[in-house]
């Protein structure tokens, strides 16, 4: 029986994109018959279940515009050159040595390099960004989704939320920035980690070389300048336990547009 869930079998089950949800269900539906397989399987069935449920809701996406509503200058906010040597040290080498940690609640912890999120399939959007101070900007953007990404750890049943941990010091060096979303957030199909920028390599102002981007809540939760990511039950335990740097200094958690 165990061979019915080798990791390349598991591969199989979670690598497939939207399109072929009708065999996804099928294939888990027929393993999860199986009581051997079942506690090995939880994770990924659980994780291909919240795909496929994202894949066929009727949650809302925001418009997406078309190449003349470009900005012809997007606008850069927050930090824009991180005081980190760490990070400078990576950006002054095209970031060729810069990994993303994926981990925490994950049944595969791993590593990312830049070629390796660049090898994924990428979505390209032309959204709208929002800042909370009161200026949009629209920008064409271009990432692997999110989703992809994760599936690639596998989400334990006990993931709530997905914790992005930033290069950039805030307040003289003592805290990063660090935001977070849920899971129904993190499969959204407008929920991408982003390394261009109008068609550029993401430039540092921006968040180079890898930054969050949402379809449907304000500038201040897409985290710029990405280092680590982890999956958790709870972001209470993190920074001063409201869930990002700017949800500390009081503005809301979910921040819808
Ligand atoms: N790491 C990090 N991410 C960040 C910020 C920041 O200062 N540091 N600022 C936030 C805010 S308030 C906004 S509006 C957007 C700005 O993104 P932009 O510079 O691409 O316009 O990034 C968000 N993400
Ligand atoms: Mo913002």
């Amino acid at each position: 029986m165990s061979d019915l869930i080798s990791p390349r079998r598991r591969r199989l089950i979670l690598g497939l994109g939207a399109g072929a949800g009708s065999l996804l269900l099928g294939g888990c539906d027929r393993l999860s018959n199986l009581p051997q397989t079942q506690g090995v399987l939880s994770s990924a069935q659980w994780w291909t279940r919240a795909v496929q449920d994202a894949l066929v809701s009727r949650d809302a996406v925001a418009p997406e515009f078309s190449r003349a509503d470009i900005a012809p200058v997007f606008r850069a906010n927050g930090t824009t050159h991180p005081d980190n040597p760490g990070y400078q040290a990576l950006a002054r080498d095209g970031f060729r040595d810069w990994r993303l940690r994926v981990d925490g609640l994950v049944e595969s912890p791993q590593s990312f390099s830049l070629d390796a999120l660049r090898a994924m399939p990428a979505q390209t959007q032309i959204t709208r960004h929002d800042c909370v101070e009161g200026w949009s900007c629209i920008g064409q953007w271009t990432g692997p989704l999110l989703r992809d990404v994760l599936a690639r750890v596998v989400p334990k049943p006990s993931a709530r939320y997905v914790m992005f941990f930033c290069a950039d010091p805030m307040d003289e060096g003592s805290d990063y920035y660090y935001e977070s979303i849920d899971m129904r957030t993190a499969v959204h199909p407008q929920t991408l980690l982003a390394y261009a920028l109008n068609g550029e390599t993401l430039p540092m102002a921006y968040g180079a070389p890898l930054r969050l981007r949402l379809g449907l809540q304000l500038g201040y939760k897409m985290a710029k300048y990405l280092m680590h990511v982890q999956l958790v039950s709870s972001y209470r335990p993190f920074g001063h336990g409201n869930g990002g740097y700017w949800e500390d200094q009081g503005y809301t958690w979910y921040a819808g547009i």
